[in-house]
């Protein structure tokens, strides 16, 4: 090991991820496979490779162990109503929520990635690649700009289409939050217009593109209180955000919850 690079050990992610130590050796192990990690000295220090990501892929990995420990569930955590569109804040796996369309925090390319991006990839299958590659050689040639949103097909999925949408990534310095807000009003708008009744969302932006629960559930919340103010989505039923953490899901319950729909 080099002299002065940060290292990350095993003591370290039981603590501040609150997970025995036989997971916390898993979440190492797995992320030195993705090349976040270089393993050092043995399997109880880890050299930081792309800190950045560290912490975020780190999080996620712990759910889905913890989630593996106790039977999965999709806890129905909070439900409200405005005139017509329901909107549920649940947490668990978006890839399946049964619903008309998902929406997909992808990344610029639209050819995958990791995260949900990488999930959603998984589950649906090699003809969501494939859709993708269409979209890249006749509507978006130079990539999907972020905070805008396309949709295709959902492959394998029980929904019909998956909507695909950019983040602002604010490790390359986007920070503005119109951009977020604009990720989930681009998606709704999409979703009227093939038809979908229910939509499906995750925490766009809020794992490897660095944003707070707080600024995603609050980007969500502005583009749903000022798309419905101004008459859209009337034919949207049901807007579902299947979130991964805890925290996530909190966060959107206390930004959804103090108002009434
Ligand atoms: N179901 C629901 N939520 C999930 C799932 C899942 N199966 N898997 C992860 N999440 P991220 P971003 C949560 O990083 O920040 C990709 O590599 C995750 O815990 O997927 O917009 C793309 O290709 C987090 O709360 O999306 C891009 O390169 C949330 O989904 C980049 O990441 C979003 O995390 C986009 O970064």
């Amino acid at each position: 090991m080099e002299v002065g690079q940060p290292v990350v050990k095993v003591g370290f992610v039981e603590r501040i991820l609150g997970v025995n130590q036989v997971t916390a050796q898993r979440a190492l192990s797995t992320l030195a496979k993705r090349g976040l990690l270089v393993e050092s000295s043995g399997r109880s220090r880890y050299r930081i490779w792309r800190q950045p990501e560290l912490l975020a892929v780190l999080d996620e990995y712990a759910s889905t162990i913890r989630r593996a420990e106790q039977p999965p569930r999709r806890a129905n955590v909070s439900s409200l109503h405005s005139e017509s569109m329901k909107i549920t804040v649940l947490e668990g796996d978006i890839t399946a929520a049964d619903v008309d369309a998902i929406v997909n925090a992808a990344n610029s390319s639209l050819l995958g990635g990791g995260g949900v991006d990488g999930a959603i990839h998984r589950a649906a299958g090699p003809a969501l690649l494939e859709e993708c590659r269409e979209v890249r050689r006749t509507k978006h040639v130079r990539g999907l700009p972020p905070g805008e949103a396309v949709a295709t097909g959902g492959g394998n999925l029980k929904a019909e289409w998956v909507i695909h949408t950019v983040g602002p990534n604010r490790h390359q310095g986007q920070t503005d939050p119109a951009i977020l807000e604009s990720c989930f009003s681009s998606s709704l708008d999409l979703a009227a217009e093939v038809g979908a009744r229910s939509v499906a969302f995750p925490a766009i932006g809020g794992g490897v593109y660095g944003w707070s629960p707080r600024d995603v559930a609050e980007a969500a919340h502005r583009a749903i209180v000022t798309g419905r103010g101004e008459g859209r989505w009337e034919e949207i039923e049901d807007v579902q955000f299947v979130l991964f953490h805890e925290t996530m899901t909190s966060v959107f319950c206390q930004v959804f919850d103090h108002d009434q729909w």
